[in-house]
């Protein structure tokens, strides 16, 4: 990333690991047993301190409870969410606010749809919440010109990274152009059946059953719809929130607040705003309806006008989050893509698809980044230790690996500092091998926090890396990237050059 300076590390390593097939086949074999041992340690021992962490974090709600410092209200802390009177609240009573970011159209945009993203989104972002946009009529819907297939493979995989990286999620059945819920309900009630069933055991998915009806539907025809698909997602999931759109585009809650779903818990109301469009009247329609007992949950929302595009209204949408924190209502930003339009919060020359640096941002993206996480300046800014330039040429001359370790971010967090690197390991061994291992040493004690395309162990102030099946294979020459982790320790840390 530009404003990154590279830290350049590059150092020999132990090549414990085989590369050529034959002669160190046996020994792979070994190392790959002690790695699986100790990646069975290390899995136990990370469940006990994510538990701790849980623990901790939970404690840490209700010491700062309303404060900018609570900790994020994940699943791992709240747990199963449930509806009391107008407020979403977790398994421990407390009353829970969601706020994240909406894929664009999955179909449209798949490839925001990934783990390293939304793991950046919760850690960096601090958002909790993922929406998956599911169109049905438009580019690729589910029930148009879709593969329906592919499409629900989509949300299987969102769904399971927001599980991953510790967020609650949202299955959007996207309605826009097919203005009536009605007009696809036939393949609402079969998608939520199917979806519900799988999703069963979690406890962070939340169904959302019709984006926004339009077109002069009214309150009686979305409710008569809700009342057929809720007992359908209530058979698997009894407890699960279920969001119901009102009439003209999610807006009209007043109608709902007058007739609400009756016979269900765990129902809220959608209400969508795009700032530069809809002001104080909407603000003032929502309030009311809260004020008058109905659930609101603001699922979709843009800080530019309501197509998606145009001006951006910074006091409004500053507005908007005001009332929504006081009345603690949950919102989550349309949308996560580089589409050339204001609501997208990567601009459109950006074809990465995670690690987003502040530049990266559309200035949507960097209004929300600063949203979520009410920093004034951008921690995605990060300060990396020196370049060691030096280090550079040597390497590549001896040693069988090489590896080269870019710290791509540095922050704080709870009073602890994480690293995160991204490695290529290269084969400089002169003959192609199967499988690698090596060990990266810093100049400190490490605790790993995440880590990919890999297997990892840390141990001190070492950390091993090896292989994993899909990455093992290199020939004379071949390198892999996408390898990286995330460490904790002391500040000042870096990686030790061997040389
Ligand atoms: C917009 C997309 C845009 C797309 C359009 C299709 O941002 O790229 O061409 O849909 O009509 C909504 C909808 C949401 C819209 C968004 C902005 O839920 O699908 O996305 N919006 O227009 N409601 C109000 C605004």
């Amino acid at each position: 990333m530009k404003k990154y300076r590279r830290l350049m590390l590059i150092f020999l390593c132990m090549c414990f690991a085989a590369f050529c097939l034959s002669a160190c086949k046996k020994s792979a074999e070994t190392k790959a047993d002690d790695a699986k041992e100790t990646q069975v340690k290390e899995t136990v021992e990370s469940e006990t301190k994510e538990k701790e962490t849980a623990e901790s974090e939970k404690e840490t709600v209700s010491e700062t409870e309303g404060s900018e410092e609570s900790a994020i209200q994940s699943p791992s802390v709240c747990g199963s969410l449930s509806v009391e009177g107008t407020q979403l609240v977790g398994e421990h009573g407390e009353a829970v606010q969601l706020r994240g970011l909406s894929t664009h159209g999955i179909a449209s945009f798949p490839q925001y749809v990934n783990e390293e993203l939304f793991g950046e989104f919760r850690r960096e972002w601090k958002a909790n919440i993922i929406r998956l946009a599911m169109y049905t009529a438009e580019y690729g819907g589910y029930c148009t010109d879709g593969d329906k297939e592919y499409l629900k493979d989509l949300v299987r995989n969102g769904v399971e990274y927001a599980t991953s990286q510790d967020m609650y999620v949202i299955v959007d059945w996207h309605i826009l152009s097919d203005n009536n819920p009605n007009m696809h309900k036939d393949e609402a009630i079969d998608f939520f059946a199917q979806m519900s069933k799988e999703f069963s055991e979690h406890n962070n998915v939340i169904y959302e059953i019709c984006n926004e009806p339009n077109g002069g539907t009214s309150w009686e025809e979305i409710k008569s719809y809700a009342q057929e698909v809720i007992p359908v997602i209530r058979a698997n999931a009894p407890d699960a929130v279920i969001l119901v759109g009102t009439p003209n585009w999610s807006q009209y809650v007043n109608e709902a607040a007058a007739n609400p779903i009756t016979g269900y818990e765990n129902i809220m109301y959608t209400l969508h705003f795009y700032a530069a469009t809809h002001t104080d009247d909407l603000r003032s329609t929502m309030t009311a309806a809260i004020d008058a007992g109905l659930p609101i949950f603001v699922s979709e929302y843009g800080i530019c006008d309501a197509s998606g595009n145009g001006n951006i209204d910074e006091a409004q949408a500053n507005a908007w989050v005001q009332v929504l924190n006081q009345y603690n209502v949950s919102y989550i930003a349309w949308n996560i893509s580089n589409k050339n339009e204001t609501s997208a919060i990567i601009k459109s020359a950006v074809e990465k698809t995670s690690g987003f640096s502040w530049e990266d941002l559309s200035v949507s993206g960097q209004w929300l980044y600063q949203v979520l996480t009410n920093e004034k300046r951008s921690a995605l800014e990060t300060v990396a230790g020196p370049v060691q330039s030096s280090s550079l040429d040597t390497v590549t001359k001896s040693g069988d690996m090489e590896v080269v370790g870019t710290q791509v971010k540095h922050w704080e967090s709870n009073g602890q500092q994480f690293y995160q690197y991204d490695l290529t390991v290269k084969n400089t061994s002169g003959q192609p091998c199967q499988s690698w291992a090596v060990d990266v040493k810093f100049n400190s004690d490490i605790s790993l926090s995440d880590s990919w395309n890999g297997q990892y162990s840390a141990e001190g102030d070492t950390l091993h890396i090896s292989s994993v099946d899909y990455n093992g294979n290199l020939s004379a020459g071949g390198s892999t990237g996408d390898v990286g982790f995330i460490v904790s320790g002391a500040a000042g840390l870096e990686i030790q050059t061997e040389e």
